[in-house]
């Protein structure tokens, strides 16, 4: 079968990977003249085997949705006008030429939102464009998710990249914490059909733990839920580490003897973390603790896995890094069935391992000095960037795909600073809460019209594949392809006229590539001339051309020629179902980049950073933290207005737990106002135990009641903006990332009663 087979009924079938979340899910997807008919899943993806979640067939929902935007905006006399896409582009040109020269490239920002890392053209292009835009305040929605991750991996690994993924489909034991994949699907553990691959374990005998203040659907499905205190998990992953070393049953394995440091030291720094020093704080029983960490030793595997409850609850590095030293203790880490690292084929994968080393730097924020990361600042602090006057204020901000007035906290402050800009332009498909204060608004079309890998998300799978799709449905001439938005306001940021080719930009990226690949000894392609290659890769254009390059130099590619069973785009398309390339492997030392070549278990800066856990044990416990939590037919904060996605009861509640809602007065049904140090929100409540008491739940991503916008489906059924109540001064130092769980909050009834 090809990726799309004509019927007789005059219906044909794509085969495409849904871009929506992390999992990838194949999908089916009938069309006729143009329509989608119906979507599926692709019972023969290698990866997904037929599974979809609800959330997969309203792609057509979505491509359908009349408030998607069609026509670019420009903001005239406070209200957005549909322009054609020459009209925007001489906008877009004369308002940065003006803009630069009053303010400079400084003044300008960027923040990227997640579905970039869910677009193969928003993802090879966003980075020529921030070089184009040489602006140096950036902010993405990494700072409110998974960068202590990765920069725990930095520390530990010697590369942010280098993220270990549970084995699920091999672990006897798989303990998550602070995650929710039977909702989410997964998280930085790309695994498609997540419920499928738990009933697995289940049938090999092996066993899942969770972690979490909430018994979740992922937790009832476990051997045992842990009802955590929100932020105090990396007291818990300490003490197991600790009764583990008393116990004499650290044994990080054979396979590790040569490639670790830093363990005595590591374990000399956690000494003071017991079970019993910390039970109180942690809210689980000292006995609990300790039985699991024996679990961990006596499972023949196992793999411990944190997410979004880890990485922003105040601790995220230290969590993500003791999570990778209770890996290594119980000899998991890097072994079939414990924690490992993926190969993905489309990263340039030559000369072994290289011990460049990570550090975070000297940058500081301008106003608040936060430590940047990885060249980005928090988002929470852009509010701040922008109103606060002196050298350096942000002027104007490029949006791309994010709705950081949902998404970032204290973002009432926001959504006011947001006025404040000279100019702002945004890469969005919907006028909503952020982008209704862009001056300009650029739509790329729908993602069935555009083309798709997974860049960003293969890196993390449990299972290394290779899946492409090519656009299921067309474009018109005046629907410029996501890919060819970026790469022009890349062009115009330099100067360029409006009618600038954005093809430029390919041929620039493609020769970036090549170039180096030609120049590095051990890459297969060594010694070779950039042109020749160049024009090998044929007629292709745009992402796909540099998506070609990328899987012919990496680990299983074609190498041009060099191995010709190898990938690349032409053999990816005569395999629309996939390409499994097996099951992880083991990928130490290859995967480290430390200066030492070893995996540095005890890295200073994270070392220091136990001080400020160890105040968390003087600490009074509050008397209600507020965490989130998501929902199977959301995603973050933008699909609520396909209507099949939010009909049925209001999602948008305050879970409480019938004894704290019996202290504080409140009733099934009726309202509470939660209040924080930054902001208040009224919001129905829900009262249930599977929440675990001192803790209630509010879902983010909701709050769709701001005027000006034109999401009419999601403005009826507005909720409130859990965001309203993060605190923008809550960061983990080490990541630049915001606490958005565990924020500490008042409740009382609501007026109504
Ligand atoms: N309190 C709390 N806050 C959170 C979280 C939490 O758990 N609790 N989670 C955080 C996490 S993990 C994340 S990733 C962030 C997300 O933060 P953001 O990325 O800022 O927000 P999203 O809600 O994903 O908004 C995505 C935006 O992209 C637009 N869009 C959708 N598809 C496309 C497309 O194909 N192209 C373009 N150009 N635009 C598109 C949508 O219209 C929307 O404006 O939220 C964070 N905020
Ligand atoms: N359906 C759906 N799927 C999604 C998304 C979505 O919005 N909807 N968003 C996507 C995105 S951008 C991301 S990043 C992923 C996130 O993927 P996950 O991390 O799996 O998703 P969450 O549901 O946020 O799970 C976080 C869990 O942490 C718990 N928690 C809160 N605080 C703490 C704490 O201090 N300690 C512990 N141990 N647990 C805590 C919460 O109760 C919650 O159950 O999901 C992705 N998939
Ligand atoms: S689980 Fe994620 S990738 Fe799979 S169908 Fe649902 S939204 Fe799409
Ligand atoms: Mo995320």
């Amino acid at each position: 079968m090809t990726a799309t087979d004509a019927l007789p009924d005059g219906t044909r079938t794509a085969i495409r990977t849904c871009p929506l979340c992390e999992a990838g899910c194949g999908l089916e997807i009938t069309v006729r003249d143009q329509q989608v008919v119906r979507i599926r899943g692709d019972r023969d993806d290698v990866f997904s085997r037929g599974f979809i979640c609800p959330k997969g067939s309203t792609l057509k929902q979505l491509h359908e949705d009349p408030d998607r935007l069609r026509r670019p905006l420009i903001r005239r006399d406070g209200v957005h006008v549909e322009v054609t896409w020459e009209e925007a582009w001489e906008e877009v040109r004369r308002r940065l030429a003006e803009f630069f020269a009053r303010h400079g490239r400084a003044a300008m920002a960027t923040y990227h939102g997640n579905p970039i890392a869910h677009s193969l053209g928003a993802m090879v292009y966003s980075r020529p464009f921030s070089q184009a835009l040489g602006n140096t305040v950036r902010f993405t929605a990494s700072t409110v998710d998974q960068l202590p991750r990765q920069v725990a991996s930095g520390f530990v690994f010697g590369s942010s990249a280098a993220v270990p993924v549970p084995d699920v489909d091999h672990t006897d034991l798989l303990v998550v914490i602070g995650a929710n994949p039977m909702v989410s699907n997964g998280s930085l553990c790309t695994a498609p059909d997540f419920p499928g691959r738990l009933q697995r374990l289940r049938e090999r005998g092996g066993r899942l733990v969770v972690i979490d203040p909430v018994c979740t659907k992922t937790a009832e499905q476990a051997d045992l839920w842990l009802a955590i205190r929100p932020g105090t998990d990396a007291l818990a992953l300490a003490a197991m580490i600790t009764e583990l070393h008393a116990a004499g049953r650290i044994e990080t394995g054979a396979h590790l003897a040569e490639h670790l440091s830093g363990l005595d030291a590591a374990l000399a720094a956690l000494a003071p973390f017991t079970p019993e020093s910390v039970t109180a704080r942690v809210g689980v029983p000292a006995a609990d603790l300790r039985a699991l960490a024996g679990q961990l030793a006596d499972a023949p595997t196992a793999a411990v896995y944190g997410r979004i409850g880890t990485t922003t609850s105040g601790f995220g590095t230290v969590t993500s890094w003791l999570i990778d030293v209770l890996n290594t203790v119980t000899g998991n880490l890097d072994r079939r069935g414990g924690s490992m690292f993926p190969l993905p084929a489309a990263a340039a994968a030559w000369g072994g391992s290289n011990r460049t080393g990570f550090s975070l730097g000297e940058r500081r924020s301008r106003v608040s000095g936060h430590q940047a990361v990885l060249g980005e600042i928090p988002a929470a602090a852009m509010a701040e960037e922008i109103v606060v006057p002196g050298e350096g204020q942000i002027r104007g901000l490029v949006t791309m795909a994010g709705n950081p007035v949902l998404s970032t906290p204290h973002s009432r402050q926001l959504d006011a600073a947001l006025d404040e800009l000279e100019l702002m332009i945004s890469v969005d498909i919907y006028l909503n809460e952020t982008t209704r204060h862009a001056d300009v608004i650029l739509p790329p079309p729908s993602p069935l019209q555009r083309s798709h890998y997974d860049l960003a998300l293969l890196p993390f799978a449990v299972r290394n594949v290779a899946n492409y799709s090519d656009p299921v449905l067309h474009r018109g001439a005046d629907e410029p392809d996501e890919w060819e938005i970026i790469a022009k306001l890349a062009l115009l940021a330099q100067g360029a006229p409006a009618d600038a080719d954005p093809h430029l930009v390919t041929g620039l990226v493609v020769a970036a590539l090549l170039r180096s690949a030609v120049e590095a000894p051990g890459s297969p392609v060594h010694g070779r001339s950039a042109d020749e290659l160049d024009a090998a890769l044929g007629d292709e254009q745009g992402p796909a051309r540099i998506l070609d390059v990328m899987l012919q130099l990496g680990p299983y590619g074609a190498g041009f020629g060099a191995d010709p069973d190898g990938l690349s785009l032409a053999n990816l398309r005569e395999h629309p179902h996939g390409v499994d390339l097996g099951p992880l492997q083991p990928r130490i030392p290859d995967v480290l980049h430390t200066t030492s070549g070893c995996v540095e278990l005890a890295p200073a800066p994270i070392i220091a950073d136990i001080a400020r856990l160890a105040a968390v044990l003087a600490e009074p416990v509050p008397d209600a933290v507020l965490v989130g939590r998501r929902h199977l037919r959301s995603n973050n904060s933008w699909m609520h207005n396909l209507g099949v996605l939010v009909r049925g009861p209001g999602r948008c509640t305050l879970q409480v737990h019938p004894d704290d809602a019996a202290r504080w007065g409140l009733v099934h049904g009726a309202s509470a106002v939660v209040t924080s140090r930054v902001g208040s929100v009224e919001a129905p409540v829900e009262v249930t135990d599977s929440i675990r008491t001192g803790v209630v739940s509010l879902p983010h991503g909701w709050g769709h009641d701001a005027p000006g916008t034109r999401q009419r489906i999601a403005s009826e059924h507005a909720g409130v903006n859990s965001n309203v109540l993060t605190d923008e001064r809550a960061i983990d130092p080490l990541s630049a990332t915001s606490t958005l769980n565990g924020i500490p909050v008042t409740i009382t009834p609501g007026p109504a009663g």
